[in-house]
């Protein structure tokens, strides 16, 4: 029948990414376009996470967006170029036992409702967005009968935040940069699936849960504008780096993966402190981490632990091993007391990665 009443929706779950070959700086602001490849790994949907519905139904006024149970503003363009592409890739949607029928035609008339949950500090530096976006864009081309793959969804979830499109595969992904001007080649690819590498695990110490002074976005664009070395890192140093990283992910080679993991971290904040004026998003807690496993990592034969730390102050670290993971929070706990005022907590990511 003609009923109003009916609603019909889709959840998905979708895990974050942390880069270990950094992305960070645009050659395009509006489609999102990178300056340079980056490749990430995708954590365990347990442990960070966004979790959204998706509804539509013909009682809904207009586009309307909740995240973490506070209506926000779905005006952004951001927003707005990947409901504008989902839907214009919509198909017919039939449920037969409600007697539901959607003609793809249709889709441009009805209006949604999303809710969008993080288990985890949103905006912290712990890619919130990166998860937000890509579960948005995967939840709706479900809801939506969209056919693309999840290469092609990539691509789309780019366009509301670069690193979304990271979070699409499990396991280990490159983000390749691409040539053309329009952004179609500009997409996430699998290097290897969340099995490949199943015995390294991620530890996340929580530094701040605060939220970051600087947007990734106002300061990417600060870098592109200002910092020398970012040219020079994504003309001269990335290409090679992202070979010499699938070379170590391929083989499993935790000394070379920890060594590149770590110095693109630091090259990736050193780019920070070049632009004008210079970010600032590791503080004091983060060195000190970073010298207690550089410290550690040359007491042994080859490299136990790698870190890493985004737009913000959370180290993010990689044990090759468990057993390697039970000594590094022995050591956490150690420097940082459950009481000491140096973190807010820690994340333990059981075999995460992956
Ligand atoms: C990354 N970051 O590769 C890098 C490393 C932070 C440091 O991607 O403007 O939120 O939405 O494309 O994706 C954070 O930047 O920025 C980021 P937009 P995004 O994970």
């Amino acid at each position: 029948g003609e009923s109003q009443n009916w609603v019909l929706m889709v959840t998905a779950q979708t895990p974050t990414n942390i880069a270990v070959i950094k992305y960070w700086g645009k050659r395009d602001e509006t489609l999102i376009l990178p300056v340079n490849d980056s490749i990430s790994v995708t954590l365990d949907p347990k442990h960070l996470c966004t979790t959204t519905t998706v509804a539509v139904s013909p009682s809904f006024q207009q586009d309307r967006m909740w995240l973490n149970g506070k209506e926000i503003s779905l005006s952004g363009g951001r927003y707005q170029n990947c409901l504008r592409e989902i839907r214009s890739r919509a198909c017919d949607v039939e449920d037969k036992k409600r007697g539901i029928k959607i003609l793809k035609e249709d889709w441009g008339k009805l209006h949604l409702h999303i809710a969008s949950y993080n288990n985890f500090p949103t905006a912290a530096g712990l890619a919130s967005s990166a998860a937000g976006l890509a579960c948005l864009v995967f939840a709706l081309a479900k809801l939506m009968n969209v056919k693309e793959d999840e290469s092609q969804l990539s691509a789309i979830a780019r366009q509301g935040s670069g690193s979304a499109c990271r979070s699409l595969y499990g396991g280990f992904v490159k983000w390749i940069m691409g040539k053309e001007e329009n952004g179609s080649d500009s997409l996430a690819v699998q290097l290897a699936d969340e099995k490949h590498w199943d015995d390294l695990v991620i530890v996340i110490a929580v530094v701040s849960a605060r939220q970051k002074e600087t947007s990734s976005t106002s300061g990417m664009r600060d870098t592109v504008e200002t910092s020398l070395l970012l040219q020079h890192r994504a003309k001269e140093i990335v290409p090679k780096r992202i070979l010499q990283m699938e070379e170590a992910i391929k083989n499993r080679d935790f000394a070379s993966f920890a060594r590149l993991t770590c110095t693109d971290s630091n090259q990736f904040h050193a780019v920070c402190l070049d632009t004008c004026p210079p970010i600032f998003y590791m503080n004091d807690t983060s060195h000190k981490i970073i010298s207690i496993v550089e410290k550690w990592n040359r007491s042994e034969e080859t490299p136990q632990v790698a870190y890493t730390f985004d737009a913000g102050p959370n180290a993010v670290l990689i044990a090759r091993n468990r057993q390697t993971a039970a000594l590094l929070i022995q050591r956490l706990l150690y420097y940082f007391p459950p009481n000491s005022d140096d973190l807010d907590s820690y994340i333990i990511g059981d075999k995460s990665i992956l």
